[in-house]
């Protein structure tokens, strides 16, 4: 309850303070609402074990990789949901795509149109290679000394990534138009924030199964449960 009480005492002050200094109250985040998506999969797990015969130091000897990762209650990770009719503004914060233990963190990233950092965490050559149809190709070596490449990809797409280097190495960045997204954590959840009030529709997408949309009411500071199941 203390914590409650603190969280309102804040959002009043921030008002005080507003009206003080003339400022207008924007509606803003507050304006929105939230989308709650659970994902499942009734099918069994794909992991694939490989030995790894390249730069064992850092990658490790061998690779697990999830390639349909089901968690608990038959959550299905890695799985991207996001609101396809409405365009919004670009998120902020960085957008980076993290070469590590010779692995893409995160496997299924995505973005607003603009630039993106690709981090190499790992101090040993990687080339990325991108395969995508509106966005040009990148297809660049990057060093062990080559901590950060900036690159850019402006246009809504889903581009696949691979490392020529590391043939495990697999990901997905999705270029998508509006901010209202998220990706599925291990349990197969994940929440769209701050999304506009009204009706929505919704996509939801893994990179190995058949995608599915989904019509959702949204409203001003309510969250809305979206429940989906994915397919082959
Ligand atoms: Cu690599």
């Amino acid at each position: 309850m203390r914590k409650v009480a603190g969280v309102v005492g804040a959002a009043a002050l921030t008002l005080a303070a507003a009206a003080w200094v003339g400022l207008p109250v924007r509606a803003g985040a507050q304006g929105g609402g939230t989308i709650e998506v659970e994902v499942r999969y009734n099918g069994a797990p794909v992991i694939e074990d490989i030995k790894v015969n390249k730069d064992v130091e850092v990658c490790g000897k061998e690779k697990r990789i999830d390639k349909i990762g089901v968690g608990p209650n038959k959550g299905l990770a890695d799985t991207l949901a996001w609101v396809t009719d409405t365009k919004g503004p670009a998120t902020s914060k960085p957008v980076t795509l993290d070469q590590k233990g010779c692995e893409f963190h995160p496997r299924v990233l995505p973005m607003t149109p603009g630039e993106i950092d690709i981090l190499n965490s790992d101090g040993v050559l990687h080339n990325i290679h991108t395969f995508s149809s509106l966005n040009p190709t990148i297809n660049k070596a990057q060093p062990k000394f080559k901590k950060v490449m900036k690159e850019k990809l402006e246009k809504p797409e889903i581009v696949r990534v691979q490392c020529d280097v590391h043939s495990w190495m697999q990901g997905w960045i999705v270029v998508v138009p509006n901010p209202f997204f998220g990706v599925t954590d291990g349990r197969g959840v994940t929440k769209i924030e701050n999304v506009p009030p009204g009706k929505h529709q919704i996509e939801v997408w893994h990179p190995l199964l058949a995608k599915q949309t989904k019509e959702v009411e949204v409203k001003a500071g309510q969250a809305v449960k979206v429940a989906v199941e994915l397919k082959k």
